[in-house]
């Protein structure tokens, strides 16, 4: 491998050339090749190691020096890895598809296409020059034809499934029609499957006599029935409509006053004809399965919340004198409050309002419909706004007691969750007490904190747990029993007597998975004359997005005008597909931009194979992996590194594509993140005028602790980074003014991985100059090596085991700044050495390089090394070299005792300062907080100060 050696610059070091030399030296080398199962050179013997970053949005800006903190953190990881031994897969692509791009293609007339290619093209260049280990023979952008063609083929896997509620999993919708056809599974009147002819008897609906066979449905009600169950189907559900953008809105892209975060434009809930993706199926797997990866707690508690299980009951109450015998069902979490049920209030868009309401109510109930229409969920659900509310005039009865209850609307029930109506127990539910108040409705104590606190009065709602008082009739008896027990015993009255059911509710909604807009995947779907859906066939995949000149959506300012998708203009030979003489249309939607990151991963274990989305061996090979104990666990990747802010959506839609492609046996994990990390956030000073308006950063001038920004005054804040707040700082400036190995290394000292930290310039120059001083203690002036083979004495050998162990330690739990600290001060003692022993020099360039991999890579060389320094083994300690006098530091977070410290008695201040931050409990301390000043008493203390 030795190739000419690079010469230039025998002054000193001259990182230009080094960084440019060695980034094209593994381009050309392929040096950070993953090889795959069946390909040529793979070592079955090594064990496999994937690093996975997520993936960015090319967008048009290219990165500030924010970005890459994740990357350079796995590159490094992904580096010691490799150097340990594993065959490791580290790769990089591109998040393509959506609205920014689209957006910018309309503004200046240029196809997104076009616009895409160039800002990936710029992207690619930026990271090669921060010298990320990647290999990009594997990059894939989600917009490339050849990998959307599978993310359709998954779409189509999705279509032709169900999910059977028996075996808890995902399967093929042919052998649900195989059931249906061996009469193992029927069907009552409401649709629902059932396995027993019998049950169809005892829905507690109430209504349905018997059940139907497959035999006796028509060929549309068998295709209702099938599109009914499987996993992507079409719905019309209520949508965020924004007529203006021509496009329905995810609620994330809504803001709280109703209108488009892009643009600000009017948005409506409105019910549209939508395809929706099946996922509250695994709304169960999700939330249990989240037991069986490493990821950090905040986040799963997000995903739980988000999935949002309670326990309760479903409760039905009759109608009053309703011949049809009507009834209302309720989801409740405390059905142990039954007996204190005064009213009952419907969600405005409820289906039985119609049917219920009295003539004398129909004014004032379809005014407030209306009213209630412009509302979002969110400004419906706002805590402590008046409540409002209509009286419909009719009454239900109440199951336990038999007592009439007024039934009412009002806009704090909404209809997307549970039943979309409640009983109303204004005792102990905060709403409905405030909505009895305002209505003068009946307040009834059904709970207490103890039996003789019966009669207390309520000033408010008493919403905690205690004893049932005040809840006997008849047979039932609730008083006394503790609040769990009455749950238990009510349900099961309830239950014998055909009134209810115990019920797991889960706040997880379908996912919206249709987009009126050009730049995203189009469905592989055809909608035939008479309405029927027909999936196109895998042999006829991809299907291409057209070229089309205008690919703006048009909007409109009649909120009432139908959605017109971008793709209805394709030309007729797109849309329109003739098969045997019929006619069939194109869906002309297409998909949101979180399906293509839904399962990227997969494809960069296999990304060129055109047969298959992955080939199962390089699969079985990249996604199992075993834990310490030998056994395989249970997610794919063993290390995901990425913002905190993809805690729910991408996360959650991965996970449960994985699942779906789990169950249908196309991979062998259940779950596709082993391992997740966040990092943190890199902040950067702002500043903002008399106005209020953010001047340039890098144009501000400091005088005596003041700012001045043109002459005049200006105030200074801490922000996220980025081109809103005008303090973005260019990586490409940084590596042209320090290389990039410096900027590196400033960004992992900066502070603990998982906090986030603010950029300061200056302090870049300090992690400058170490690299010089490993320069000049490895390098004499007229660029001789300083290596000699004479032993090292025994003061430096044992400093050199310490640092072993510690940046071993330190690296394997991603504590990137304390590894850091620990060569600063292991080449602190090379400096006063006239040259340096090779017993030490090269472990010492060992370990700098995966943190500064260019400056290693030549030191390697010039030492007259001839092998690959990316694949040399990683050094190892002596255990017998580590006795040592250790002393105790205790430290501080705002004064608070959060850690005792044992560190080498010699260790210098940086050190124990890095030593602190990264200890687990000051770290968790920290998380999300920034670094104001860090305190030191030598010998005994540090103290952080984080706000
Ligand atoms: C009676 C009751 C008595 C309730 C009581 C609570 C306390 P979570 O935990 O979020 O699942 N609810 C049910 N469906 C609703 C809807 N569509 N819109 C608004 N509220 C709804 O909350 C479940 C509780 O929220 C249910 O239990 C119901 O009020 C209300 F002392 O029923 B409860």
């Amino acid at each position: 491998m030795r190739g000419p050696l690079y010469w230039a610059d025998m002054s000193g070091y001259d990182f230009k050339n080094i960084e440019q030399h060695w980034q094209s030296y593994w381009d050309r080398h392929k040096t950070f090749r993953a090889i795959s199962p069946r390909e040529e050179g793979f070592d079955p013997e090594k064990p496999k190691f994937y690093v996975l970053d997520m993936f960015p949005y090319p967008s048009g800006v290219g990165l500030h020096v924010g970005h890459p903190l994740g990357y350079i953190a796995t590159d490094i990881y992904s580096r010691y890895k490799r150097m340990r031994g594993f065959n490791v897969l580290h790769p990089m692509g591109f998040d393509a598809f959506g609205l920014p791009a689209e957006q910018f293609a309309v503004e200046h007339g240029v196809h997104p296409r076009i616009t895409t290619e160039k800002n990936i093209q710029n992207m690619v260049r930026q990271l090669k020059r921060l010298g990320l280990s990647y290999d990009w023979d594997r990059a894939v952008a989600t917009t490339d034809v050849e990998y959307y063609k599978w993310t359709q083929w998954i779409f189509l896997q999705l279509f032709n499934s169900w999910f059977d509620p028996a075996e808890n999993r995902a399967r093929p919708i042919a052998e649900l029609v195989q059931l249906l056809e061996a009469e193992e599974l029927y069907v009552d009147f409401n649709g629902e499957l059932v396995n027993n002819p019998a049950e169809g008897l005892e829905g507690i609906q109430g209504d349905p006599i018997g059940v139907r066979k497959w035999y006796e449905l028509d060929r549309t009600e068998r295709q209702e029935l099938l599109d009914s169950y499987r996993l992507a189907y079409i719905a019309e559900v209520p949508v965020n409509w924004c007529p203006a953008l021509g496009t329905v809105l995810a609620n994330e892209e809504v803001t709280n006053d109703g209108r488009s975060e892009r643009g600000n434009h009017p948005v409506y809930q409105r019910p549209l004809k939508q395809w929706m993706l099946r996922i509250t199926s695994y709304a169960e797997r999700l939330g249990d399965d989240l037991e069986l990866v490493e990821w950090p707690e905040p986040i799963k508690l997000m995903q739980r919340n988000w999935i949002g299980r309670s326990e309760g009951a479903l409760v039905e109450f009759p109608l009053e004198g309703d011949e049809a015998d009507s009834l209302i069902s309720v989801f409740t979490t405390r059905p142990d409050t039954l007996f204190g049920a005064t009213y009952m209030v419907l969600a405005p868009e409820h289906p039985l309002v119609e049917q219920i309401t009295t003539v004398e109510q129909r004014g004032p109930v379809r005014q407030y419909q209306q009213q209630a229409a412009k509302r979002t969920d969110m400004e419906r659900q706002a805590e402590g706004k008046t409540k409002t509310g209509v009286f419909t005039g009719a009454y239900a009865i109440n199951p336990v007691n038999q007592e009439r209850v007024p039934i009412w609307i009002a806009d704090y029930v909404l209809i997307t969750y549970g039943t979309g109506a409640i009983m109303a127990v204004p005792g102990h539910d905060h709403r409905d007490f405030e909505f009895a108040k305002q209505f003068d409705l009946p307040i009834h104590r059904v709970v207490a904190p103890s039996e003789e606190a019966a009669d207390e009065p309520l000033d408010e709602a008493f919403a905690a747990t205690g004893v049932s008082v005040n809840s006997a009739h008849g047979d039932l008896d609730l008083n006394g029993l503790p609040t769990d027990e009455a749950k238990r015993v009510i349900t099961d009255w309830l239950e014998e007597n055909g009134q209810g059911r115990a019920k797991v509710q889960y706040k997880l909604r379908d996912w919206l998975f249709s987009r009126q807009r050009y730049w995203g995947e189009p469905f592989p779907i055809l909608h035939g004359p008479d309405g029927e859906i027909v999936p196109v066939s895998e042999d006829e995949l991809p299907v291409e997005l057209p070229e089309m000149e205008d690919f703006r959506p048009h909007g409109s300012d009649d909120p009432d005008a139908p959605p017109k998708p971008p793709l209805g203009r394709a030309p007729e030979s797109w849309r329109v597909v003739e098969r045997d003489g019929v006619r069939y249309e194109r869906e002309l939607n297409t998909m949101p931009q979180w399906a293509g990151s839904c399962w990227y991963y997969l494809r960069f274990c296999d990304p060129r194979n055109e047969d298959r989305f992955v080939d199962p061996k390089a699969e079985q090979h990249w996604m199992v992996s075993n834990n310490a104990k030998g056994q395989p666990h249970h997610g794919g990747v063993d290390l995901y590194v990425g913002g905190a802010e993809h805690a729910v959506l991408h996360l959650l839609y991965a996970r449960f594509w994985h699942k779906v492609l789990h169950d249908l046996g196309h991979i062998s994990t259940p779950e596709p993140f082993g391992r997740l990390f966040n990092q943190g956030y890199i902040q950067a000073y702002a500043y903002q005028d008399e106005r209020g308006m953010y001047v340039d950063a890098t144009k501000i001038e400091e005088t005596d602790g003041q700012y001045f920004y043109e002459g005049k005054p200006v105030t200074r804040t801490l922000g996220k980074m980025g081109k809103s707040l005008k303090n973005a700082i260019s990586p490409d400036e940084m590596c042209d003014k320090y290389g990039c190995d410096t900027l590196r290394l400033y960004e992992m000292y900066m502070g603990p991985l998982e906090a986030s930290k603010p950029w300061e310039t200056r302090d870049i120059v300090g992690l400058h100059r170490f690299l010089q001083k490993v320069w000049r203690n490895f390098v004499t002036e007229d660029g001789n090596i300083k290596v000699v083979e004479t032993p090292a004495d025994e003061t430096l050998k044992r400093a050199l085991h310490r640092t072993i162990k510690r940046v071993s330690d330190d690296v394997e739990r991603l504590s990137f700044n304390t590894a850091i600290a620990g060569l600063i001060e292991l080449n602190k003692q090379l400096t006063p050495l006239e040259t340096v022993p090779r017993e030490v020099a090269q472990p010492l360039v060992l370990m700098l390089s995966p943190l500064a991999p260019h400056i290693a890579a030549e030191l390697w060389r010039r030492m007259n090394c001839e092998t690959e320094i990316a694949h040399e083994d990683w050094p190892s300690y002596d255990p017998a070299m580590l006795v040592e006098d250790e002393i105790e530091i205790a430290v501080q977070v705002m004064g608070k005792l959060r850690a005792r410290l044992k560190v080498p008695a010699d260790a210098d201040e940086e050190t124990i300062k890095a030593m602190a931050m990264s200890e687990e409990t000051v770290a968790q301390q920290l998380e999300g907080k920034t670094v104001r000043k860090v305190i030191f008493v030598p010998k005994k203390l540090v103290n952080i100060v984080a706000n």
